[in-house]
């Protein structure tokens, strides 16, 4: 075991690495943190407000920024790396800077990794493996084969396969973990649960994509992020870690959730066009992870994690109202 104690958290003004800076600050107020953020759309300094500025620190920064990572990473023991164009959505739009932020950035990352000898951590997506069919019971595994559908979870996928190659070839001290879809607080609009809560808020009618049967896993943020720490501190270096909490629901589900959580017909939603190459079905199987580092998600009632991410968006209406019309008006843009 390994405690770090001044870590950089790239993207740590974004929905995960927030969850992440805030856990840290609460549960380990030993370990420094420096946050490192481009802030593009989906960051915001805001998210650290509150936090003892002793303890983090935010540098605003592009991770594809060599010159920059020369000043930035020396002193650092770890890198928890979280900056990355996200959204498939956005991808299949431009994918120009998915390629550049997950691929070139994440390039950029690990030759400062070897530069100065720090400890790396990769946090990835399911989404590599690509997709199942829903008769399919099978999960994904470590091992499986990279499947990637996207441009966003093909960039994710190139950026794996880097970090495999500088820890194998350049011996970097490296681990990868790919977690199924995360929920929570702080979670951009754009996003298909925060977008249905928020659009039933300001009275507009949640999209369902397609006809709503494809499966995605579900993990809450707040398991997700204990689960990095625990890689972090007591992960095998070299290592791959599924982080799933065994909650495979169709998103017709999830959207059934949300409108009768907040008191809406069961009916209140309009359906889409599909999104183009859809995938059908993310599972995953989280017992290497959990029977190795005995973590163990405490999110296990969907509905209870549901309804308190639901109070959230109600509480912080000033944290995504400023985003919401433009997110919006980029989804009418994109047809
Ligand atoms: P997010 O889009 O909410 O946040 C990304 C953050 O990275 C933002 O703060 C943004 O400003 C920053 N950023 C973007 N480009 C940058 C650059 N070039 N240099 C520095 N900072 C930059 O994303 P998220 O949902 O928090 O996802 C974080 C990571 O977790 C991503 O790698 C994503 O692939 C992965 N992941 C997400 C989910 C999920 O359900 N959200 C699931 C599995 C894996
Ligand atoms: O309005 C919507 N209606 C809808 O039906 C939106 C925004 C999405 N959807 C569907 C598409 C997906 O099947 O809901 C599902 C979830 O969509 P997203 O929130 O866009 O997530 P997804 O594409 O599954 O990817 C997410 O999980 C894996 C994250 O955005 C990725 O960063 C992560 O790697």
């Amino acid at each position: 075991e390994h405690v770090p104690q001044n870590i950089l958290v790239t993207g740590g003004c974004g929905f995960i690495g927030t969850n992440f800076v805030h856990m840290v600050a609460e549960e380990h107020p030993e370990t420094h943190v420096t946050v490192l953020d481009k802030l593009s759309y989906a960051g915001n300094p805001e998210n650290l407000a509150g936090l003892d500025r002793g303890q983090i620190d935010l540098v605003v920064g592009d991770i594809c920024d060599a010159a920059m990572l020369d000043e930035v990473v020396p002193g650092h023991d770890a890198i928890v790396n979280f900056a990355a164009e996200s959204h498939n959505d956005n991808s299949i739009a431009d994918p120009g800077p998915f390629v550049e932020t997950n691929i070139v950035g994440t390039y950029q990352l690990l030759e400062a990794v070897r530069k100065y000898d720090v400890r790396y951590h990769h946090v990835s997506t399911d989404e590599v493996y690509g997709d199942m069919a829903l008769e399919d019971r099978r999960r994904f595994e470590p091992d499986d084969p990279y499947r990637p559908s996207s441009p966003y979870s093909s960039t994710k996928a190139a950026s794996d396969l880097l970090v495999r190659a500088w820890c194998r070839t350049y011996g970097i001290r490296a681990t990868i973990s790919n977690s199924s879809n995360n929920y929570g607080p702080y979670q951009h609009v754009e996003k298909f649960v925060p977008r249905t809560i928020t659009n039933i808020l300001t009275g507009r009618r949640p999209k369902l994509y397609g006809m709503g049967r494809n499966v995605r896993d579900w993990i809450h943020v707040e398991d997700h992020v204990h689960a990095l720490w625990d890689i972090l501190v007591r992960g095998r270096i070299g290592e791959t870690y599924l982080v799933g909490a065994r909650c495979e629901m169709s998103n017709a589900e999830v959207l059934g959730c949300i409108l009768r959580l907040m008191g809406e017909p069961e009916d209140a939603y309009d359906k889409v066009a599909e999104r183009p190459g859809h995938d059908v079905r993310y599972a995953i199987d989280p017992s290497k992870f959990e029977e190795e580092l005995g973590w163990k998600p405490v999110h296990t009632d969907f509905e209870a994690g549901m309804r308190s991410t639901i109070a959230w968006y109600r509480e912080h209406e000033l944290w995504w109202k400023p985003v919401k019309e433009q997110t919006e008006r980029r989804y009418e843009a994109m047809g």
